[in-house]
């Protein structure tokens, strides 16, 4: 297994980090650009959302060939170029790899459709008529999860978009040829790899109706899944990779065995519980305030789950399907520098390997949309749909979308003041929020108390103290539902980690040795003690040894 406790990794959605040719899409060649940021940043991985071959309905999630770069993004020499680069810089690249299902214009596919048995294999295709899929199971993008083929007279899954259809693990054939990928890329110089909602990739042997919801139960940590991951990760040699999987509503104890070192599946684990607290009754398209109790709970479940069975997370607030942390969970207005610190306190001195999605370190916040046309996202744009069409009001629809749209994560990278957040000189394929112009890389690289620079110095922190990379980890304040803290501890050293989820201030009148401790880290200057209570000011972040 190769050492990632003490590595940070950085997330660029590379159709929106730089554009280096002016068609507004972001690019390799933009991402080479910049990879002397990344360096000043401080992170070791570079994690790169898919430029592989694809019709881009779902952005480069919906893979046409999985060996070849897709144009606009560049070419293979740009892909080996990037490779080198950050090579030289001492970052290792890791590429994502959807294998939970293909472009319907990905060649097996097509050839699927023109009746090849063999290639029928590859996917899932049901026998049929036209008014009855073969389950009631919905797609995560909206309505059903099976399309018809007349052709055929053939039903083919597919849990996302219509053009993403699932492939058939089942079939040994498929596994090998995406060992075959794996090797590929393995022997181009990348150094892991993340996969795409890979606790999907094993169904049921048996398809039927879901009646108490939208068939995930049957195919979410699936019958073969830990089988097949073995069997993976050992025959395309990626054992001593870091690798991560994403997890759709996954399970602790599946988290345990997909992590545990033992078991030889993968390095760490993304799940999302923690993202769902603001989910009213569980769905993304109902609005309330994040529930913090919940928050806290969540992550103490897993934190310490994983502690006591050498499981390990991978920790983010943010990524290209969520929207901005700052604007959810902190005040991206009032109080958005301490909020934008705070949050990354929370995760960055927890245990397991922190992510940070391009654009975090900046504080950047929600796009602020007011317009239908302003959205490109798949998912966002059916959604919107289907409200429209349960009788949400158009003003209602966009207010969820303003809060919930995967676009928020997905506007460009602010790199200046400039023109299009110096992100593209030609038209943006998505528009920037009109913040760019105080949120940016020039603006917080001149100021020494950024959120930028708060960002360096907790990945410095990490490598410079084994008490966060390596330290055992318990929660405090636990029935306190605005502070979120905990103590790291390790062969005698001790931190102390308090957090305030809330713009109000806190007094904790159980902290004294905290006054007398010594900071190494917080978003506020100074201590702001009582009589020895501590006094957290509204978000106030801070990490003491006693
Ligand atoms: O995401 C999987 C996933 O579960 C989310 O898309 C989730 O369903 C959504 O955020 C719920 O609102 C991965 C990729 O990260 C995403 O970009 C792709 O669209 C998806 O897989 C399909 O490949």
């Amino acid at each position: 297994m190769s050492d990632f406790k003490d590595k940070v990794i950085y997330q660029i959605y590379t159709k929106s980090f730089r554009d280096s040719n002016g068609d507004g899409l972001g690019d390799i060649r933009g991402t080479i650009e910049k990879l002397d940021y990344l360096k000043s940043l401080g992170v070791d991985y570079i994690w790169m959302t898919p430029f592989f071959k694809s019709p881009l309905n779902d952005n480069g999630y919906d893979i046409s060939d999985y060996l070849s770069i897709d144009p606009v993004f560049g070419s293979m020499e740009d892909v080996e170029e990037l490779i080198a680069q950050a090579d030289r810089r001492g970052m290792g690249l890791m590429f994502d790899m959807v294998f939970n299902h293909t472009s319907t214009e990905h060649e097996w596919f097509q050839r699927a459709l023109a009746g090849e048995k063999k290639y029928q294999n590859y996917y899932i295709f049901r026998d049929g008529s036209p008014d009855a899929p073969p389950t009631n199971w919905e797609s995560k993008f909206g309505g059903s999860a099976w399309a018809w083929v007349p052709a055929l007279g053939k039903w083919y899954l597919h849990l996302f978009d219509k053009t993403q259809a699932d492939l058939n693990w089942d079939n040994p054939q498929v596994r090998e040829e995406l060992k075959n990928v794996l090797r590929f890329w393995k022997k181009k110089g990348v150094k892991g790899f993340r996969f795409d909602v890979v606790n999907l990739i094993s169904k049921p042997a048996i398809f039927e109706d879901d009646d108490s919801g939208d068939g995930r139960r049957f195919y979410t940590d699936g019958p073969h899944v830990h089988e097949y991951l073995k069997e993976l990760v050992a025959d395309a040699g990626i054992g001593d990779m870091v690798t991560v999987g994403e997890m759709s509503s996954t399970s602790l104890d599946n988290c345990i065995r997909y992590t545990n070192p033992g078991e030889h599946e993968l390095s760490m684990v993304f799940s999302f519980h923690h993202l769902k607290v603001d989910y009213k009754g569980g769905d993304k398209w109902a609005l309330q305030p994040p529930d913090f109790a919940k928050l806290k709970d969540i992550f103490t479940k897993w934190q310490i789950g994983m502690q006591e069975t050498g499981g390990w997370n991978a920790l983010f607030w943010c990524n290209h399907d969520q929207p901005r942390a700052v604007s959810r969970f902190g005040d991206d207005k009032r109080y958005w520098k301490e909020s934008a610190k705070m949050l990354a306190t929370c995760i960055h001195l927890l245990r397991g390997t922190p992510y940070i999605f391009q654009g975090e370190e900046l504080g950047m916040t929600n796009a602020g949309y007011t317009s239908i046309s302003q959205y490109r996202d798949v998912e966002s744009l059916n959604y919107y749909q289907i409200m429209l069409q349960n009788g949400t009001s158009e003003a209602e629809a966009l207010e969820i979308l303003r809060q919930r749209s995967r676009d928020n994560g997905r506007t460009p990278m602010q790199w200046s003041g400039a023109p299009n957040a110096g992100f593209s000189d030609g038209t943006p394929w998505i528009m920037p929020p009109d913040n760019f112009k105080t949120i940016n890389v020039q603006m917080e690289e001149q100021d020494e108390d950024s959120i930028l620079n708060y960002y360096k110095t907790l990945i410095r922190l990490r490598k410079e103290n084994p008490v966060i990379s390596d330290g055992q980890i318990e929660f405090l304040c636990e029935d306190h539902a605005g502070v979120f803290a905990y103590r790291r501890f390790l062969d005698g050293d001790e931190l102390f980690v308090y957090n305030n989820l809330t713009g109000k201030e806190i007094v904790l009148t159980d902290a004294a040795w905290a006054v007398h401790g010594k900071k190494l880290i917080g978003n506020y200057e100074g201590i702001q003690d009582e009589s020895n209570h501590l006094v957290l000011r509204p978000y106030e972040s801070i990490a003491y040894r006693p």
